[in-house]
């Protein structure tokens, strides 16, 4: 089997007289300059040699092209452009058969459907996640997914970016064979048997699926997704490029779809998207170790809580197939804790989203124990109880007489000092934090809490394991709150502050909503619970939480908070809590008056990103983007405005410092400057670029 040609990462082998072009470009076959080069010249190689009669194009190592090179954007655009490249695949005067493996994703589904037919692994994946960088699939898919697949799957796949399976896709008509084992010899025979047929099956002029497409689909597909897509602009311009399918020919279409991918491209949502895709994977990468630090092997995890917290935390290494061990104190709590779990569990398996088998596996590496000592052999231990120094110190003394060498000591705390705790133990080297986020079995954030003892291979094997139970992590230092928590802080006091002085719950959250949080202030203290942290003495009342707490204002679970909540836990202002405000108001002397939302924002939002420079200049965070990453996944910040500190860098740090210093005096003891904000405000330097 000679190589033919070498075109950069593209090669081409004769196997017979079908052409198999190869791309090896590491480590995902983007669609880079070269790659589209090389596919090319890999057509014109075909057209000019008669005795090729079919081609075969499909990619060395993790998988199929996963979409264009992301790295190339904002940068000058080298020619073949991907809408070439795609339209010299399907105008080929031989058959195409693209041989799909790993994940086709973006642009690489785009060549896939370019070509004439696809063949593809059991377990290859499928998708046009272009919605999550703020773009559509900007090389016809957006004309030819609707035409092979059919508008609803269509409009499903670009609006969510989500992946499909392969047999998702050959039910739906993406896929035209599976095919088991190896896939370059099948791909190879797959085109033997094509290649005298004619017409080719070009995807650009299949019009039955969209000719069938019920008019009424655009509209019912908006409006059942308006919550989802709220603030968000790529997914409208998505369904407008599906609807041009579906309206206009490929040729005129595929011109409304460049017009869209543009609009999108050129905005600042896909900015931000683009900025957080590359912020996510950097969040990985752990500072200050030596490169070839070697994880731990965790094999069995002991958990200690049966609560809220250690329930979620047991099912998410469940769920990636590693036992866990969970100890409680009392077998009702122990029982109250694993029914909660399969609850859980059977909740997914109804939406679809799990099988029973998938339960029942999960559920049988369960360990449920009220015996300590049943932990000595786990690899990993995590203490998810009561958020109270004195109990936690006592659990890791224990532990640290009661597990082998070698095992990891983690606390979930959301608030405590690590260093304290790994200080009851002889070996604070094995402690670090791991603080999941509430539910902890569905929220994609932990923050991995580096204790100054904290063992290089402790962060790297924590760090592996996060992405097992795939979740987002981020390395935090040792501080009050660590990164998120601590950044709420001021956001919390501030808008508490805001309520004395004129401001209502509803505006400060509608503030927060409209700026595009999933929920402001007062709405997530009323479904997390008011009374967290409260003394719990009705007669003690400090605050207006206190006051709220004393009359059994604990928030949606008690049917009233900062709200009043109806049977479905719909939310109204409350007069009474209104008359709290006003009478604490008056007992602490505050003068009422009208308080604009720019206000609002300042002191709640601009005082967030103060407090993350804070962070970042005592070290307490790796990096800028690392801060977003934790309020992107950790309290659902809109990605489309890449983070808080990514945000302050589109608003300018100097419009930042303006608006801080015009709270600055209401603010009082409360506030200080962040010297980082001041002197990078100055120089006009930005946090993320
Ligand atoms: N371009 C450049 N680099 C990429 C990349 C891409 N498309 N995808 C991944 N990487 C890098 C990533 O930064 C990391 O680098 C390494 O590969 C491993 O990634 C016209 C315009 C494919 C499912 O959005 O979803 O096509 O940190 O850690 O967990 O319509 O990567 O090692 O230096 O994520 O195994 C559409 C994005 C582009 C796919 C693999 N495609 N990638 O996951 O590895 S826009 C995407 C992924 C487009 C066209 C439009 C995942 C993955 P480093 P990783 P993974």
């Amino acid at each position: 089997m000679a190589t033919i040609t070498e075109t950069g990462p593209i090669t081409t082998h004769r196997h017979g007289d079908v052409l198999v072009v190869t791309s090896n470009n590491p480590p995902v076959n983007a669609l880079g300059a070269a790659v589209r080069q090389g596919l090319v010249a890999a057509i014109e190689e075909a057209e000019g040699d008669e005795a090729i009669k079919a081609v075969v194009i499909r990619c060395e190592g993790q998988t199929f092209f996963a979409g264009a090179d992301i790295t190339e954007f904002g940068k000058p655009p080298v020619m073949p452009w991907l809408p070439t490249v795609v339209d010299t695949i399907e105008n080929c005067t031989k058959p195409v058969v693209a041989a799909i493996h790993g994940t086709a994703l973006g642009g690489g589904l785009e060549v896939a459907l370019a070509s004439h037919y696809r063949v593809a692994v059991p377990d290859a994946k499928f998708g046009v996640p272009e919605v999550k960088l703020g773009l559509l699939p900007g090389a016809g898919g957006t004309q030819r997914l609707p035409r092979v697949a059919g508008v609803e799957q269509a409009l499903q796949m670009t609006t969510s970016g989500a992946m499909i399976g392969a047999k998702q896709a050959h039910d739906m008509g993406l896929v035209d064979r599976i095919v088991e084992g190896e896939l370059q010899q099948h791909a190879v025979a797959f085109a033997e048997e094509v290649r005298d047929i004619r017409p080719l099956p070009k995807s650009s002029e299949r019009q039955d699926k969209v000719e069938a497409a019920d008019p009424g689909v655009f509209a019912e597909f908006r409006k059942a997704n308006a919550r989802k897509f709220r603030g968000f602009e790529a997914p409208e311009k998505n369904i407008q490029a599906v609807e041009a399918a579906v309206a206009k020919p490929y040729a005129e279409g595929v011109i409304d779809e460049r017009r869209l991918f543009m609009e999108l491209m050129t905005g600042a949502q896909a900015r931000a998207q683009q900025y957080f895709f590359f912020a996510e994977r950097k969040a990985a990468k752990i500072e200050n170790i030596p490169e070839d630090t070697q994880p731990r092997s965790v094999k069995k995890v002991g958990v200690i809580g049966a609560g809220t917290m250690g329930g979620g935390i047991s099912m998410n290494f469940l769920s990636a197939g590693i036992p866990v061990t969970i100890v409680e104190m009392t077998q009702e709590a122990l029982d109250r804790g694993t029914g909660v779990m399969r609850k859980n569990y059977e909740a997914t398996a109804s939406k679809g989203r799990m099988t029973s088998e998938q339960v029942e596996k999960a559920m049988g590496i369960l360990s449920p124990t009220l015996d300590f000592d049943a932990l000595k052999d786990c690899d990993l231990i995590i203490e998810a109880v009561f958020e109270q120094m004195e109990i936690k110190k006592e659990i890791f003394g224990r532990l640290d007489k009661t597990v082998k060498k070698g095992a990891i000591l983690a606390s979930n705390t959301s608030y405590l000092n690590i260093d304290e705790i790994a200080a009851s133990t002889s070996r604070p080297e094995d402690v670090v934090g791991l603080h999941f986020f509430s539910p902890a079995n569905v929220m994609k954030l932990l923050e991995i809490v580096r204790g100054a003892k904290t063992a290089p291979d402790v962060l790297v094997t924590a760090m592996g394991l996060a992405k097992k139970i795939k979740k987002v992590a981020v390395v935090a230092g040792v501080c009050h709150g660590f990164i998120g928590n601590r950044m709420l802080m001021p956001r919390q006091v501030e808008a508490t502050k805001l309520l004395l002085e004129g401001a209502t719950p509803e505006q400060i959250d509608r503030v927060h909503v409209e700026f595009g949080m999933p929920m402001g202030p007062f709405q997530m203290a009323d479904l997390a619970g008011v009374d967290i942290g409260w003394h719990r003495d009705p007669n003690r009342i400090e605050n207006i939480r206190d006051a709220l707490c004393a009359i059994d204002r604990w928030g949606q679970k008690k049917g009233a908070g900062f709200y009043d909540y109806d049977e479905r836990r719909r939310p109204t202002p409350s007069p009474v809590v209104q008359q709290i405000i006003e009478d604490f108001a008056k007992k602490q002397g505050v003068e009422r008056r009208e308080i604009s939302d720019q206000e609002i924002v300042e002191r709640t939002l601009y005082t967030m990103v103060n407090e993350g420079a804070k962070i970042l200049e005592e070290g307490m965070a790796q990096r800028a983007s690392d801060i977003d990453v934790v309020w992107v996944y950790g309290y659902g910040w809109p990605v489309y405005r890449g983070g808080p500190m990514f945000w302050a860098d589109t608003e300018g740090l100097d419009t930042i410092v303006e608006g801080l210093k015009r709270q600055e005096e209401r603010m009082g003891s409360d506030f200080s400057f962040s010297k980082l904000l001041l002197d990078k405000a100055e120089r006009g330097e930005k946090f993320t670029r």
